[in-house]
């Protein structure tokens, strides 16, 4: 049994963590939840006990826990997440601050699992558009060697937490933003987190940068457009994948059938094809319109969806935890 921390407990994602150790019965000995200050005394249910939220402070760790999940941002893991792994407890960490440290792995169970190994207390968790897409790619990558990926995504707000969702319903009645640039009802925002000098956003670029390091391969290319839709939960993906190597559609399909973590979803003509509304809720990546692009020599288009907040995020650090405890490195208590 360990001694379980959510950093970030009231937000969608920290709401989720604790959701998904419940679903999944992680063997927890005692949960902890901590916030902000203004979240102190929120009541969460967990295995149908009520926990009170904590201030998260500097000593909060001081209390033997073994695994913590973060979802607090990024300014509150810089600070408290070495401080956590001070203590002898393995961060997760689900913000961009730690994924592209070198001292840092970046993992998605299913793509690089063994990476874990080599952490130094802190094992970060990808982004959540990023997430999707690697395990997509990663049983075809192994096969046919990926040469360059054009990658536009069409992400839900849940993206952006319950703000964004709450932009959503308000502009739909005709309320200015809050949380996005304009107007999310009715548009599509090709705006997503800050723009940099080379023209990109910051999303844009952690699928650039995080594939390749997840993939362990620097070799791939990849080019991103990343945009916000009037969705309320699930990210859509169009993929667009050049390989060294030829392929056999059917291959293809029974790769992606028999990979982890992916469900096929490929009958268009029967109008079967992935669905945001099918993702939602739950921990798969969803595949289909796979197809061939005879613009290159081997090219392949498919589609891909998964519920951003728990694939993309939740599920994939609860299965980062019970890798750690499959692997035997983390330290339970009786
Ligand atoms: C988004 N991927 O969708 C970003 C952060 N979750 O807003």
């Amino acid at each position: 049994m360990y001694n379980v921390a959510v950093v970030g407990a009231t937000g969608m994602v920290g709401r989720t963590f604790i959701k998904v150790l419940e679903e999944r019965n992680f063997p927890i000995k005692n949960l902890y939840l901590f916030a902000s200050k203004k979240s102190e005394g929120t009541l969460l249910e967990f295995k149908g006990k009520l926990y009170s939220v904590e201030e998260l402070k500097e000593d909060s760790f001081d209390r033997g826990i073994d695994i913590a999940l973060f979802s607090a941002g990024a300014s509150t893991s810089k600070v408290f997440a070495p401080i956590a792994a001070s203590k002898g407890c393995i961060v997760v960490d689900n913000s961009s601050q730690w994924r592209m440290d070198k001292k840092v792995p970046l993992v998605v169970p299913e793509v690089n699992p063994n990476d874990i190994k080599w952490h130094n207390g802190i094992i970060a968790n990808p982004n959540c558009s990023t997430i999707q897409m690697v395990v997509a790619l990663k049983p075809l990558h192994d096969i046919y060697r990926i040469k360059r990926v054009v990658v536009s995504t069409y992400q839900a707000v849940s993206g952006a937490g319950k703000k964004g969702v709450d932009d959503l319903k308000g502009t739909m009645n005709g309320e200015k933003p809050k949380q996005f640039p304009y107007p999310i009802y009715n548009n599509c925002l090709p705006h997503i987190d800050d723009f940099l000098n080379n023209g990109y956003t910051k999303e844009e670029m952690k699928m650039v940068n995080e594939t390749k390091k997840i993939m362990n391969d620097d070799r791939i290319k990849v080019t991103a457009t990343t945009v916000r839709v009037p969705v309320e939960n699930g990210h859509s993906e169009s993929i667009n994948v050049e390989f060294y190597k030829d392929f056999d559609l059917d291959e293809v399909r029974s790769l992606l059938s028999s990979a982890p973590g992916v469900v096929v979803m490929d009958d268009p003509q029967n109008r079967i094809y992935p669905l945001a509304t099918i993702a939602s809720g739950h921990d798969e990546v969803y595949v289909g319109r796979i197809r061939r692009d005879d613009t290159v020599d081997y090219g392949l288009n498919m589609f891909v969806v998964a519920d951003n907040v728990r694939k993309g995020a939740a599920t994939n650090a609860v299965q980062i935890a019970e890798l750690l405890v499959k692997e035997g490195l983390v330290h339970g208590r009786i």
